[in-house]
């Protein structure tokens, strides 16, 4: 290992008083291609600063290795930011929250009810298994010249973290469902939007449009979800938790749920609890359903990716019976097209930021306490050093010569460490289940004369595809709609 500062400084863009390096961050490119385009001039890892902020932003995966693993602890903490406070009350939830005892506790009560609710017990992919027979009921009866099929994924996805969350699931077209979809929608459009805000925390004073939408959408939420804790409080037994929010009430000291007026420093408060359960929601939502339009968007600009999945089903699976999670080491195909969907087009291009919890270093440079560190994972998944042709779909490059899977160092989709994604496991096996399911009982083509999708995107607070239109055709045995 190189002494740190053995390497002299990290290479720093210019920068004005005041303005930080934002002059020369024009240009209209989005953060994680501007950053990698800077990469070329740079270096893989260089400083900026965003208004007063100094922030280093790592491009390769030797440095992203360094910052969330080997030294995970030292960068595990968060910077605190104006929308997302408003979002979490203060960083009372686990994406958000600096790294703090309370936070590790937090964490670990969350991941241990999403353990519960997933390995051991068959109560998960039940879930998720009943709400994948209805939306292959829903695209196997829709719209046979095209149709957006956006909604339909999103309701999908959205039912399962109801019901883990709090034990609701609605039928097509319920009236809360359509209010929990709306409001999400709504935080989606505008937390990425005050980007300004956060670099300039007084510039919330000036009205700001966005901002006051954002506050409505927050509004709406914390008015459904205490509702809903409220109802737990009165329906709770000291037995097995049913859903998240039990699990939670049971995980705050002493099992009664404490009085969110007088909270101490380390105890769950009730905002803890209610941050926690919106924040499931809208992770649980936005990129899981991301991801699986990506990969249908791919799907259609690469047919025969698809009829290979398909084959792959057919040869282990057959048409009978349902896919279930057992099946999943006999189909490496299909895992390399879900890996390849998640590597070319990552829903989060750049992580959540990081910051250095004590002076540390990366790459043998100092690194002093505070300064913000920016993961760069568009560049880490697109790096030509480390993938053929990076800007092509190819599952196969997650197989080995034999058919076997390998998971490249250069892939970090979930990202890695103490801040590792909570709902990685429930994020595979939604994936799973949903594609295998999918491509077992119907293919999907472009609409008659319509275009392929637009593969790139737009940059929200997630990387979404633009809307496009798919055909579904039964697949032999579905013809009747699966019912
Ligand atoms: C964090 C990816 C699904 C909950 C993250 C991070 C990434 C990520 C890249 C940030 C890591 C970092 O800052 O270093 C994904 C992808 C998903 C997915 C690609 C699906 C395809 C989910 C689901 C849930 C979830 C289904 C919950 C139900 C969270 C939470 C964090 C997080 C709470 C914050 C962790 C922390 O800061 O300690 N995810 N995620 N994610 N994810 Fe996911
Ligand atoms: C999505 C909109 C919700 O209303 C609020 C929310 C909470 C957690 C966020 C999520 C949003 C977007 C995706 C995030 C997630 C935490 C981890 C995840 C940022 C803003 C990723 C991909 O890092």
């Amino acid at each position: 290992v190189t002494e740190p500062s053995a390497r002299g400084s990290i290479p720093c863009l210019p920068r004005l008083p005041f303005l930080g390096s934002l002059p020369w961050l024009g240009g209209g490119l989005p953060p994680h291609l501007l950053f990698t385009q800077m990469s070329h001039r740079y270096g893989p890892l260089f400083g900026l600063y965003l208004g007063p902020h100094y922030t280093v932003v790592i491009n390769s995966h030797q440095h992203a290795r360094e910052v969330l693993m080997q030294k995970g602890k030292d960068f595990a903490g968060r910077p605190s930011m104006v929308t997302t406070n408003l979002l979490t009350r203060g960083g009372k939830d686990i994406a958000f929250s600096d790294y703090t005892p309370l936070w590790k506790h937090h964490r670990r009560l969350v991941h241990n009810s999403f353990t519960l609710f997933g390995e051991g017990t068959t109560r998960l992919q039940d879930i998720v298994l009943s709400e994948v027979d209805s939306l292959c009921v829903e695209l196997l009866s829709s719209e046979k010249q095209g149709f957006d099929p956006s909604s339909a994924v999103t309701r999908a996805v959205t039912n399962i973290i109801c019901t883990l969350v709090f034990s609701a699931t609605y039928r097509h077209g319920d009236a809360e469902l359509q209010e929990v979809i709306q409001y999400n929608n709504g935080i989606v459009e505008t937390i990425a939007r005050g980007g300004l805000v956060d670099i300039y925390p007084w510039l919330k004073v000036f009205p700001n449009k966005s901002l006051s939408k954002l506050k409505k959408c927050i509004t709406i939420r914390d008015q459904l979800l205490t509702r809903k804790l409220q109802e737990h409080k009165l329906s709770r037994s000291d037995g097995e938790p049913r859903d998240l929010l039990d699990a939670l009430l049971k995980g705050q000291t002493g099992g009664q749920g404490q009085k969110s007026s007088e909270p101490k420093d380390d105890e769950l408060t009730d905002d803890h609890v209610l941050m926690t359960a919106a924040e499931t929601f809208g992770a649980g939502v936005e990129t899981t359903s991301t991801t699986l339009l990506w990969i249908l968007a791919y799907l259609l600009h690469h047919p025969e990716v698809q009829e290979r999945v398909q084959k792959e089903l057919d040869e282990h699976v057959g048409s009978e019976r349902t896919v279930t999670i057992s099946d999943r080491g006999q189909l490496p195909y299909l895992n390399s097209v879900i890996n390849e969907g998640m590597r070319i087009r990552p829903v989060s291009p750049v992580l959540i930021p990081h910051t250095a919890m004590t002076n540390s270093s990366i790459g043998g440079h100092i690194v002093s306490k505070g300064t913000r560190v920016l993961v760069n994972m568009w560049s880490i998944h697109h790096d030509p050093h480390h993938w053929d042709k990076p800007d092509l779909f190819k599952p196969e490059r997650f197989l080995d010569h034999r058919g076997q899977q390998v998971t490249p160092s250069s892939f970090l989709p979930f990202g890695a460490g103490p801040r590792v994604c909570v709902g990685k496991s429930l994020a595979i096996l939604e994936l799973f289940l949903f594609l295998s399911s999918l491509l077992q009982r119907m293919s999907f083509r472009v609409p008659h004369g319509a275009p392929l999708p637009n593969l790139q995107g737009r940059l929200g607070v997630v990387l979404q595809p633009l809307p496009f239109k798919v055909v579904v055709i039964p697949r032999a045995g579905w013809e009747d709609g699966g019912k």
